[in-house]
């Protein structure tokens, strides 16, 4: 026969096993970066270093993103990817991602290799649930 665990071990087993609350997202440091993306609630701002960006040369993102810009409460997840879409590629590298808080990271290692027309895709996840902001950047030679 199987034994019951006793109440409060399993109610500790609970605790830690359910979905986390979620936390709050830096909204101050948001508003204070010089690239600002919103959609449906959804914010996102980004500031790159250096700020002008180089052909071929690494470069970092920091991104705050919040999925509520009323509540201000940070994803769950951030990813940030680049690409040329007239071209059909993306970059030859795969940034590395340094956490700096809820809702607020720093993406490593960014190159775009070739000038032309960049588009920065930064996708917001809440759980499974996936946003996508996009900003094109034309990066010149
Ligand atoms: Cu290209």
């Amino acid at each position: 026969m199987r034994r019951l665990l006793p109440g409060p071990v399993l109610c500790a087993a609970l605790l830690t096993a359910g979905p986390a609350l979620a936390d709050h997202c830096p909204w101050d440091t948001l508003v204070a970066l010089p690239g600002q993306l919103n959609d449906g609630g959804t914010a996102v701002a980004y500031k790159t270093n250096p700020a002008r960006i180089e052909v071929g040369k690494p470069f970092s993102i920091e991104v705050v993103a919040c999925i509520d810009d009323e509540k201000h409460m940070a994803p769950s997840r951030i990813r940030v990817d680049a690409g040329m879409p007239m071209h059909g590629h993306g970059m030859n590298y795969q940034p590395s991602e340094r956490k700096i808080g809820p809702g607020h990271s720093s993406f490593d290692g960014m190159v775009f290799h070739m000038p032309g027309h960049w588009q920065i895709m930064f996708d917001v996840y809440e759980g499974d649930k996936r946003q996508r902001l996009n900003q094109k950047i034309s990066v010149k030679r």
